[in-house]
Order: structure tokens, then C-alpha cells, then sequence
């Protein structure tokens, strides 16, 4: 993309652009909930198809000229349902993001009040899962299991007998934060057992299930949603599978249940990544994704850090620090951020921090393998990421909640000058300048 009209246009917008492009190429993106979209996705989410209503569905809107956003989301649909083997399926495309194609599916399904089960958000769910903060845990009755605390993985015995308890109207599956692969065959049985609808939201993984390294939820659990910019390389969006039988009262929750007129630019672009999707050079990079992920959990153990669970089977790991003491992860973001590496602190099993000072740092291989780094260069940042870890793991987080923004701010001012910071930034920037970026170069 040249931006050129938006140069002369509006200059500090462009300005803010290319400064992000050149933080990004510089440095290593290690959020695991990222990507790169390629220029075909991101030019059809720059299309005209950005300026159209077409409020509800194909066929019978409430707006004249939708003859192409018609043919378009019917396309997205058909691409949607082959590139998951989910033929059978009804698929609504037009969900905004991940967290209203979940709420639109307890608002299609479930009364107001309805038990659901689903993890934890410590151990790994997300916000949505249920959390008191968000409308999902406000408006229905939410049931966390978590992971064994030996293991630090799923519990499938122990999710069977939670079921009987409490009877629970939906059973989620599909996390933020678990390195480890879900059975969703196992949660679909446990549904049936109890009379649940099974439900997995596979936001994270969608692209390694399309990529063969991840089992699917296909093609029995009943409602699955996905996000489109995670590892399905896409725009900003999301999209929820059902079983035909439920596809009225889910299309009628996302609207006029939830949304007004759907992004129909998102639809477009969403299209484009599920055909790109479709292509061996997808799958590859899906395998390739696994495997670097494999190999950066390896180093960062032979260097000397904990992963939960002892490791990673799919794109994300998380490196405990309780080892340090708790309630480290903002200080080892902001420091791997001053070094050029992207992560985010995160929650982990038995945290006995809150969320904004969890001891726990998220990483993943997605975006790097989009840039063609391999199982050797993994090896090298992780020795990058476990020289971080070790010199500021031991900062110490105020007891006084009201002393830690302060302790905070004074930490990362303090980066910029620290000679180990600026070195391995040094490395991380030479390092990484030698990649192209999907979408941008
Ligand atoms: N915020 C996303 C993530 O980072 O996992 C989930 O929606």
C-alpha cells in the first residue's frame, strides 16, 4: 500500500501509519491473537463495499442495491462452509468481532439467567467465557471449570462431572490462553450427555484447524464461532457456525439482535482469507506455525524460564513468573517492548495477581512465521526473551494498589537508558528488518 492520496490528504494519519509499519518491521510481534492480513484482504476491506447498509441477510434486506453485497456474502458463506469441511452448517458472516458473535449466540439460544459452563478466565478463557465484568457474565449464569492442577491441562472427567451437577444449558470449549489442544469430540459428548448445546469458540486456532494441526469441531459440535483476524490471516471480524436447525434463532440474535448493518467490506475481506485459506501455502505456514512455536517453548526452557503446562501443541505458550514473584508480567512486557518484542502479560492457572498485574507473559509464533522465520530463529529469540525475563523478573510490584501505576511509569522510563535493553533491542531490530511483512512490503 502506497497511501499516496492519504499522504497529501491527512499527514498525520499517514505519518501514524507508516510509524506503526516501521515499529512492526522493526521489531517481533509475538501476540498470539495477531496476524498479517495479505494486501488482497486489505484491499478489500478498503473497497467500496465499506459505504453500503444491507442491513439483515441475502435476498431480504431492509435496502435496495444489495444485488452485490447479496452475491458476496452468500460467496463467503459457500468458501466459509468448504474451507471447514462444514457443509452442513449454517454460517452467519456478519458478525463485528469475536465477543458479539459470542454474545449473540447465548442471546439466540439461552434465556436470560441460563446456566452455561465454561473456563475460567485465569486458567484460560476468555472475557466473554462468562467474565463478571462483561455483559455475558451479567446476563447469564456462568459455571468455570478449570485445568488440573498438576497438569495445568483440560480435565475431561473433571469438566463430565461438573456437567451432571449443574446441568448447564451450553458447554464452551475454545480458549484464549491454553497451549494445549482441546478435544472438542470429548466436550460434544460430554453436551450430549447432559442435554447441553456444545459450543466452541476456536477464535485462536480457527486457521491451524483449517491447517490440519489442531482437531476440528466439525462436524458435530453444534454452535462454533471464530474471530477472522486471528489465525485465519483476515479482517477484523468474526463468523458462528450452527447446526441448521438453530440457524433462525442465531441469525435473528446477530441482527436485529445485537447489530445493525453488517460490515459488508469485513464480508469481503473475509472472503478473500478463506480462499487464501484454501491454498497449500496456508497449511504450510499453519504447520510451520506449530512447529516454531514448538521450537521457541523449547528454548525458552533450556534457558531457564516455566511454561505453563511444561509447553505448547499449537501457536501460544505462557511463561509463569510466579517463580519470581507475583504480579511481574507488566514489568516483563514493558521491558520486551522496550527490546522490540511484542507480548502481552496475561493471567495464568492459579494467579495470585489481578488481571492487570497477572505473572504471566502470552506469546505466540503466528505472526513471525507469517514472516518466514523458522525453528533456528525461534531458538535465538527465545535466548532474547529469557535475557529479558531474567534480569527484570525480580522487580518487585508495590503492595499499595495506589503505588503501582507510579512504580510502573518510573520502571519504563528507566528502559531506555538500560545498556542489556538497548543491546538486545540492537539484535531484535538487525534481526528482524531482514523480514518482509504480508500486507505491507
Ligand atoms: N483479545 C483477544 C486475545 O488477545 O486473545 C481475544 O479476543
Amino acid at each position: 500500500m502506497n497511501y499516496q492520496t492519504l499522504k497529501n490528504q491527512d499527514p498525520e494519519i499517514y505519518e501514524l501509519i507508516k510509524k506503526e509499519e516501521k515499529r512492526q518491521k522493526e521489531g517481533l510481534e509475538m501476540i498470539p491473537s495477531e496476524s498479517y492480513a495479505s494486501s488482497a484482504v486489505l484491499e478489500a476491506i478498503g473497497s467500496i463495499f465499506n459505504d453500503k447498509y444491507a442491513e439483515n441477510y441475502p435476498g431480504k434486506r431492509y435496502y435496495g442495491g444489495c444485488v452485490n453485497v447479496d452475491e458476496l456474502e452468500r460467496l463467503c458463506q459457500k468458501r466459509a462452509k468448504k474451507v471447514f469441511g462444514a457443509e452442513d452448517y449454517h454460517v452467519n458472516v456478519q458478525p463485528y468481532s469475536g465477543s458479539p458473535a459470542n454474545l449473540a449466540v447465548y442471546l439466540g439460544l439461552l434465556e436470560f439467567g441460563d446456566t452455561i459452563m465454561a473456563m475460567r478466565l485465569d486458567h484460560g478463557g476468555h472475557l466473554t467465557h462468562g467474565s463478571p465484568v462483561s455483559l455475558s457474565g451479567r446476563a447469564f449464569r456462568f459455571v468455570h471449570y478449570g485445568v488440573d492442577p498438576q497438569t495445568e491441562q483440560l480435565d475431561y472427567d473433571a469438566i463430565a462431572k461438573m456437567a451432571k451437577e449443574h446441568k448447564p444449558k451450553i458447554i464452551l470449549s475454545g480458549f484464549t490462553a491454553y497451549p494445549r489442544l482441546i478435544d472438542f469430540q470429548k466436550i460434544h459428548e460430554i453436551a450430549k450427555e447432559v442435554d447441553a448445546i456444545s459450543m466452541a469458540d476456536t477464535s485462536h486456532i480457527s486457521g491451524l484447524i483449517i491447517g490440519g494441526v489442531h482437531p476440528s469441531p466439525f462436524p458435530f459440535t453444534d454452535v462454533v464461532t471464530t474471530t477472522t483476524h486471528k489465525t485465519l490471516r483476515g479482517p477484523r471480524a468474526a463468523m458462528i457456525f450452527c447446526k441448521k436447525e438453530l440457524r433462525e434463532q442465531i441469525d435473528r440474535a446477530v441482527f436485529p439482535g445485537m447489530q445493525g448493518g453488517p460490515h459488508e467490506h469485513a464480508i469481503a475481506g473475509i472472503a478473500v482469507a478463506l480462499e487464501e485459506a484454501m491454498a497449500a501455502e496456508f497449511k504450510n505456514w499453519a504447520k510451520q506455525v506449530v512447529s516454531n512455536a514448538k521450537a521457541l517453548a523449547d528454548s525458552l526452557i533450556e534457558n531457564g524460564l516455566r511454561l505453563i503446562s511444561g509447553g505448547t501443541d499449537n501457536h501460544l505458550m505462557l511463561i509463569d513468573l510466579r517463580p519470581f514473584g507475583p504480579g511481574r508480567g507488566i514489568f516483563i512486557e514493558k521491558a520486551l517492548e522496550a527490546a522490540g518484542i511484542s507480548t502481552n502479560k496475561s493471567p495464568i492457572p492459579n494467579d495470585p495477581s489481578p488481571p492487570y498485574y497477572s505473572s504471566g507473559i502470552r506469546l505466540g509464533t503466528p505472526s513471525l512465521t507469517h514472516r518466514g522465520m523458522k525453528e533456528s530463529d525461534m531458538a535465538q529469540i527465545g535466548k532474547w526473551i529469557a535475557i529479558i525475563v531474567k534480569e527484570f523478573a525480580k522487580t518487585e510490584l508495590p503492595g499499595d494498589p495506589k503505588k503501582r501505576a507510579a512504580s510502573v511509569k518510573d520502571f519504563v522510563g528507566r528502559l531506555e537508558k538500560h545498556s542489556l535493553v538497548q543491546e538486545v533491542k540492537k539484535e531484535v531490530v538487525e534481526f528482524a528488518s531482514q523480514f518482509t511483512i504480508p500486507g505491507i512490503d
